[in-house]
């Protein structure tokens, strides 16, 4: 064997067992670059006789070929196997258990602030809200609260010091829409209130839904109606109601609403207080540019926590603060 054929079956051999793209390069410089060996051997022909030439540069040229479609086949091998590697790493299998879906919730006060505002809404009332930021007109004034009066005191309100103040309550908004449009109104004010007040009972931001119907022979029957209806709609079954006198600077008459009521735990049932209402005091109206000789109407409020601590059994107000998300899951 001569040292071509040698050269030939050493390099192929090498060829064959290169096992990445690096080591075949590394063989391709070896062999066929320029300083390599069979190029080395196709220098050499020049200083041969032209016989000798011919025949050996024929051998020469034919390892050259060889070893070329070699490293070719062989790189191509090399560059599939890679591939395959790279897409086998970076398969993702669909077949897999997914993570999980958690879907979230509303929050049961918002729940039940929408309950009471369908119903409303269904009964014909339209929904309208204002700023959280108030003034003394539209919070107190307006609602004849007389300066001074202990009933602002009762309120705790948060005042800025600069005249404005947090909303004790969302009647401000039925003032404005009284202010800037003519009656009839049958309006309801759902949203955030505020009172420097915290303890069991109380927190310094709690929801209510107020409403509005003024129009013209609007009576206390009208709003006994309503109200009832309401109570049965949202606790979803015939209650008794009881109407109880009571004192609100915005109302004359003024009346707490009881709904007779079974705890559930084998106790006799009892009285609940759920709201507030009364005949809107013509000095509301007449604040507001409406003729209370030719106008009356009722109002009404209450607390939305209140209302969702009855219908869902929550039994602390705190809860609804916490954002404890076991608590909260319970409601979705
Ligand atoms: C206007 C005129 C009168 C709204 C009313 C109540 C009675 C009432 C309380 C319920 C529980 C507040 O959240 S609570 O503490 N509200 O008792 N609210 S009448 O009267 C109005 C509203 C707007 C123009």
């Amino acid at each position: 064997m001569n040292a071509v054929t040698e050269l030939q079956t050493r390099a192929l051999e090498q060829v064959a067992a290169a096992d990445d793209l690096q080591q075949l390069d590394e063989l391709r410089v070896r062999y066929l670059g320029k300083k390599g060996e069979v190029t080395a051997q196709l220098k050499s022909l020049g200083s041969m006789d032209p016989e000798q030439r011919k025949s050996y540069g024929q051998q020469v040229n034919a390892v050259r070929d060889a070893l070329n479609q070699a490293i070719n086949q062989r790189r191509k091998a090399l560059e599939a196997a890679a591939l395959e590697q790279k897409l086998l790493s970076e398969r993702v299998d669909v077949t897999l258990p997914g993570r999980g879906e958690h879907r979230g919730g509303l929050h049961p006060v918002t729940m039940a602030m929408e309950r009471a505002v369908g119903i409303f809404t269904r009964l014909g009332f339209e929904v309208a809200t204002g700023p959280e930021v108030e003034d003394d007109h539209y919070n107190f004034e307006s609602l004849n609260f007389p300066p001074h009066h202990p009933a602002r005191a009762m309120h705790d309100t948060f005042y800025f010091g600069d005249g404005r103040l947090l909303r004790t309550h969302t009647s401000p908004v039925q003032i404005r829409v009284m202010e800037k449009s003519d009656p009839p109104y049958r309006i309801i004010a759902p949203g955030k209130v505020f009172r420097s007040d915290s303890d069991q009972t109380h927190t310094p931001m709690f929801h209510q839904v107020e409403g509005l119907l003024v129009g013209r022979n609007v009576s206390m029957a009208d709003l006994k109606g309503v109200l009832h209806t309401f109570v049965n709609a949202f606790f979803e079954r015939s209650l008794e109601v009881r109407f109880r006198p009571s004192y609100f600077p915005f109302t004359e008459p003024s009346a707490e609403v009881d709904i007779g009521w079974e705890k559930g735990d084998g106790s006799e049932p009892g009285w609940l207080e759920i709201l507030g209402c009364g005949m809107v005091h013509p000095n509301v109206l007449h604040a507001c540019g409406v003729d209370p000789e030719e106008f009356t109407g009722y109002a009404f409020g209450m607390g939305v926590e209140r209302l969702a601590m009855l219908r869902y059994g929550v039994t602390d107000l705190r809860q609804f603060f916490e954002n404890d998300l076991e608590f909260l899951r319970q409601f979705h």
